[in-house]
């Protein structure tokens, strides 16, 4: 693929990478990523799964996207990384700066006169999982709500048990999943109805979707970048619309795609944010 036949694109939003992992289609995003310039690229989490990281697992097609994703900053685009709960470790560097990178919680981005609300979903696991009644996210505020969920984690490994993890909860059962996925999506549209954001943009559940509706006469948009484990969806915004795109249908996938031999990425313009990756996968 040649560098001028990237897809030009105004932003584009993956979550749910889980680079670390054996599930993680490292290559496949490798070749989506090639083949775009988008002017912002927001990851929306559970991108680098630094839970897994005893497990040792980091081969060269992972560290390739975070390359891929320096060289996109290199290029002009600007880079957000919410942080996930697979990624929960990035959070002490939370409103971390720097040219065109930025590491937050959450996001509001206003896009032609709409308001779009970002952030990963994990906020939602202990109110849907414990107490129902702190369902109402306004009311004890978002990052208190990251702070509780780090919190029963802890206690979880304390007391030698696993944290909780949503998307290993929708693998176990079918009919427990669908609840808990159309509850997480319920929460996510009646807190952005709450806060009067026209888009509410979440990953975490690994479930793609676009879905507009309507409540009190006002439109909300919920939108999920889905993952690159099984789904390889990814959104992309452009020109006033959204759209959901997979890996599957915007590539040929009958023969397996080999990595082309790529130009070195300069690393030295980069030293800051290689010193914190550094510090993060070490
Ligand atoms: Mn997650």
């Amino acid at each position: 693929m040649i560098s001028n036949n990237r897809r030009k694109i105004e932003l584009v939003c993956i979550s749910d990478v889980h680079l670390g992992t054996f599930g993680c289609k490292a290559k496949e995003l490798n070749r989506y990523l090639k083949s775009i310039d988008p002017e912002i690229l927001i990851l929306n989490g559970d991108i680098i799964d630094i839970w897994q990281f005893s497990k040792n697992y980091w081969p060269n097609s992972h560290m390739k996207i975070l390359q891929r994703v320096l060289k996109m900053m290199g290029k002009g685009t600007k880079v957000y990384y919410l942080t996930g709960n697979h990624d929960e470790m990035l959070r002490k560097f939370t409103d971390f700066k720097i040219d065109n990178f930025e590491l937050c919680n959450k996001l509001v981005l206003e896009l032609d006169q709409q308001k779009a609300w970002f952030f990963h979903g994990d906020v939602f696991d202990i109110t849907m999982k414990h107490s129902k009644w702190l369902a109402k996210l306004g009311a004890i505020g978002y990052d208190t709500l990251i702070l509780l969920n780090a919190f029963v984690n802890w206690i979880s490994v304390k007391f030698g048990k696993e944290k909780l993890s949503i998307s290993k909860q929708i693998k176990n059962g079918f009919k427990q999943a669908l609840k808990f996925i159309a509850d997480f999506e319920q929460t996510a549209i009646d807190i952005a109805l709450e806060k009067e954001y026209n888009y509410v943009i979440c990953g975490h559940i690994h479930q793609p979707q676009i879905r507009t509706v309507e409540k009190d006469g006002k439109t909300i948009t919920y939108l999920n970048s889905g993952d690159w484990i099984e789904n390889l969806s990814a959104l992309e915004y452009h020109e006033k619309n959204w759209k959901l795109v997979h890996y599957n249908e915007l590539f040929e996938t009958d023969h397996e795609w080999t990595d082309e031999v790529d130009a070195a990425v300069d690393m030295n313009q980069f030293t800051d944010i290689q010193m914190l990756y550094q510090t993060i996968i070490k």
